[in-house]
């Protein structure tokens, strides 16, 4: 019935640009499409919310290192799956989206569910495009795919609303035979000679040398280390990147976070933006420290703070090219080398702290005491996502893992479940632990029913505080009441048994262990599972000390927006 139809060209161009699954929910305006892809043999993983489809694409383009595809109805369709884009938008995740409208007769004349949707996209995308015509869908899907995947721009999602006329058009035969192109090749980009002459030059002449990663090293995995050994610079990884270099790398120095900032002489962003995490590369926190910035987009380049010198480029050459200029070169290391040594005594005390993290007076865990004991039971490739308050804060710095997945710079929480389940679709060999606060939890645990029917081992570990904890403290400490931020201790095991997953409720120190080893060893039986750990509610998070979730006026953290402040003061 589809054959020929612009629908099936869809599906026949998805497939040729190597789509094996589709994350979707159905609905009229979107049947054409839905009935082609599965005609063409591409999965379509039917999921309970549109918002879940777009997270799930999401993971799974972080996974895959290529874009993927979520499908969403018109009208409320779009609209739910907005928080999705809006994080993927803001994380530069290659997602391309997928949606129907009504037919072009009914178009404006209060059609059911008609809504300008490119209008609503177009802020939160790279290219929102409703495509009037069906022969031409080949080359929109590939200019959009382009568009998702940053070739001349910053990567991120795309959206093409497809009226369903359209997708029931037919066409001739011959606009079927495409060429065969798997994802599309990113053209390279090299930063000239001269600039890199003067960035090594730069980087030799530090004493203090730090480099910063994001979204833009993830290509440039094996080419950092090297450029690290070489250039004697410490290392701080961002969410973006977390896990691309193993803990054991000597220029790993993440437990001296501050020191290593304050401390810098140079810092050297890879395809990282300086944003909130990075004090936005104010003077009033990075002084007169030089800065260099190397990335493969603009971006990433010029956003808050130009560099004393920048190197537009696919990052891997540059940095095997700067590699090489200070290959012979003297690099002062001594710096570097205490700040891993302390940078280890503090990490061992914290995993010793983490091992005797006390309950409280009512015998609920510390939340590090949960993550103390996951994190035993993790396995080196692990893929770990983190969510909520102050869980996502103490599981960011406790639990390490070679992949790890966050709500990000848009602070998007309730995106566990559909995270773990996209993970889980692109990496099945590999172990994949979601750990999410109850409040968190409750946006897509729905998901867990999606889990299920499609048959996605994985695992969810709630930390049931009973309450959204990080807004409660913030509500205590200036306030000093707590206004609709208690939740209830719900049952969440019994909640994913009845969704079919294998769960358990863990209360107290004595059940920790016994009852994470039958859950890991469900989980390693191929089982979806899911663990409700009672934690507690007081135990303060580093983002609850530094401020995170005050959001002062000038900058994210405390101490920067006090820096901040006194430095404006200073200059008027
Ligand atoms: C979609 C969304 N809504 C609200 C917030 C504000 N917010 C940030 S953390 C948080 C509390 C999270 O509670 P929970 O997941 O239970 O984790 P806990 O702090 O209790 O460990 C809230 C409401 C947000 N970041 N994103």
């Amino acid at each position: 019935m589809t054959q020929n139809s612009g629908a099936a060209l869809i599906a026949t161009t998805l497939k040729a640009r190597g789509t094996e699954r589709v994350f979707a929910l159905c609905g009229g305006h979107i049947m054409p499409i839905w009935m082609a892809l599965d005609d063409a043999g591409i999965e379509i993983v039917d999921v309970r919310d549109e918002r879940s489809a777009v997270y799930m694409a999401h993971a799974h383009a972080a996974l895959t290192g290529r874009f993927s595809v979520a499908l969403v109805t018109a009208g409320p369709g779009v609209t739910n799956a907005i928080t999705g884009v809006a994080n993927a938008h803001v994380s530069r995740s290659p997602v391309l989206v997928l949606a129907g409208s009504p037919p072009r007769p009914q178009e404006g004349r209060g059609a059911l569910q008609d809504l300008d949707h490119c209008a609503l996209m177009r802020p939160i995308t790279r290219i929102a495009k409703k495509i009037s015509t069906a022969s031409s869908l080949p080359r929109e899907l590939d200019f959009a795919i382009s568009a998702a995947l940053g070739i001349g721009g910053e990567p991120g999602p795309c959206f093409l609303d497809i009226p369903v006329d359209v997708q029931r058009d037919i066409l001739p035969r011959v606009i079927f035979e495409l060429e065969q192109v798997a994802g599309r090749a990113k053209p390279r980009a090299r930063a000239f000679e001269e600039d890199l002459d003067v960035a090594a030059e730069l980087i030799q002449n530090s004493n203090r040398p730090v480099v910063i990663s994001g979204r833009g090293a993830n290509d440039a995995a094996d080419a950092l280390p090297h450029f690290l050994e070489i250039s004697g610079a410490a290392y701080l990884d961002t969410g973006e990147t977390k896990g691309i270099l193993p803990e054991s790398h000597p220029a790993q120095v993440g437990a001296m976070r501050g020191a290593a900032l304050s401390g810098a002489d140079l810092i050297i962003t890879i395809g990282r933006k300086l944003d909130f995490q990075l004090a936005y590369g104010s003077p009033a926190i990075f002084g007169s420290t030089k800065f260099l910035r190397i990335s493969d987009v603009a971006q990433e380049l010029n956003d808050n703070r130009l560099g004393d010198m920048a190197l537009l480029g696919t990052v891997e050459d540059t940095l095997e090219k700067l590699s090489k200029r200070l290959a012979d070169k003297r690099i002062p290391r001594e710096w570097v080398e205490d700040l891993r040594r302390n940078h280890q005594k503090r990490s061992a005390a914290l995993i010793q702290a983490m091992e005797t993290a006390p309950s409280d007076a009512f015998g609920r865990l510390h939340p590090n005491r949960l993550l103390g004991e996951i994190r035993k039971r993790l396995k080196q490739n692990a893929i770990v996502i983190a969510d909520g308050g102050d869980i996502l804060s103490f599981a960011r710095v406790g639990l390490s893992s070679s992949t790890y997945l966050d709500p990000g710079p848009l602070g998007c929480i309730g995106m566990a479940t559909p995270f773990a389940i996209g993970a889980a679709k692109a990496a099945p060999e590999r172990q994949v632990v979601a750990v999410t606060g109850d409040g968190a939890f409750g946006f897509t645990g729905i998901e867990m029913d999606t889990a299920k029917r499609h048959n996605v081992p994985m695992m969810i570990v709630v930390s049931n505080n009973g309450s959204w904890a990080i807004e409660v403290r913030d509500q205590m400490d200036r306030f000093g009441k707590a206004v609709g931020t208690h939740l209830q201790f719900t049952d969440y095991a019994g909640m994913a048994r009845s969704f079919g997953l294998k769960a358990w409720r863990i209360e107290g120190e004595d059940a920790l262990a016994p009852g994470l080893d039958a859950a890991f060893a469900a989980y390693a039986e191929g089982h979806t599972v899911l663990v409700d750990v009672i934690t507690s509610p007081e135990a303060v998070s580093s983002d609850s000390k530094t401020g995170l979730a005050i959001v002062p006026d000038f900058q994210a953290l405390s101490a920067w927006d006090d820096a901040e402040r006194n430095w404006l003061e200073e200059k008027h």
